[in-house]
């Protein structure tokens, strides 16, 4: 029984070309990852952005590494510093980026060194449209998402806006590697449903890691 669940489930599932899940990666590291998320936390608190058209985007982010991604009225870019605070965003916690770089080499990326790492917090509600991810240098990288607390519907689509879309459930623990011909690919998150995580609470956190510079 065992095998024929391994067939039906395997841990590492590539979802399209370039795109590998990684059912529950993140479980192994999150007794360092969780108290590292808090205190990036509490040194950049998570904010809600405006987009350069003027609307109060509903995930609240924040950004450890050597800059962070940020957007307001003037557009979108990374900035070395985190605008609330006039300083450098939190160090990238060695928990984040061992993470990151072990879910990499496991999707085909050895040797990523993420020098960003995006925190979206979503609170039930919460949705993020449809969007490229296109201001990072070099898109020859991989970016590296995991996902804690709620459970999301994650959509995937291709490397147009009107291209079809998939869904796919992303849990607590779920890590995937998007690169190659992924990494320009379209994709957003449907509106959280409400619930409660044993250990996060009413909420879905989602790192990214990216080399941005
Ligand atoms: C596919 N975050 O931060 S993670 C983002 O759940 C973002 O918070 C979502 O989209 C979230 O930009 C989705 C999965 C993800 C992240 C980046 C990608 C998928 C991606 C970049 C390229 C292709
Ligand atoms: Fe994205």
């Amino acid at each position: 029984m065992d095998d024929l669940f391994g067939a039906l489930e395997p841990r590492r599932r590539e979802i399209s070309p370039g795109a590998v899940l990684l059912k529950g990666f993140a479980l192994s590291f999150e007794a360092a990852l969780l108290p590292a998320l808090e205190a990036t936390i509490a040194a950049a608190p998570l904010r809600h952005m405006v987009t350069p058209g003027g609307f109060t985007m509903s995930v609240a982010m924040t950004n450890c590494g050597a800059a962070g991604w940020v957007s307001d009225r003037s557009g979108y870019r990374y900035d070395p510093e985190d605008p609330l605070s006039g300083k450098s965003w939190p160090v990238m916690p060695s928990v984040f980026a061992d993470l990151a770089g072990a879910a990499a080499a496991e999707g085909g990326f050895a040797g990523f060194v993420p020098d960003v790492c995006l925190i979206n917090r979503y609170a039930p509600g919460t949705r993020l449209s449809l969007h490229q991810d296109r201001d990072e240098k070099d898109c020859g990288h991989p970016i590296v998402s995991v996902s804690l607390g709620l459970a999301a519907t994650f959509q995937f689509g291709g490397l147009k806006r009107s291209d079809a879309v998939v869904k796919l459930p992303l849990s607590h623990g779920d890590v995937v590697v998007w690169g190659g011909p992924a990494r320009l690919a379209y994709h957003g998150v449907l509106a959280l449903k409400d619930g409660t995580h044993p250990g996060l609470g009413r909420q879905r956190f989602n790192l990214t890691f990216r080399r941005a510079l």
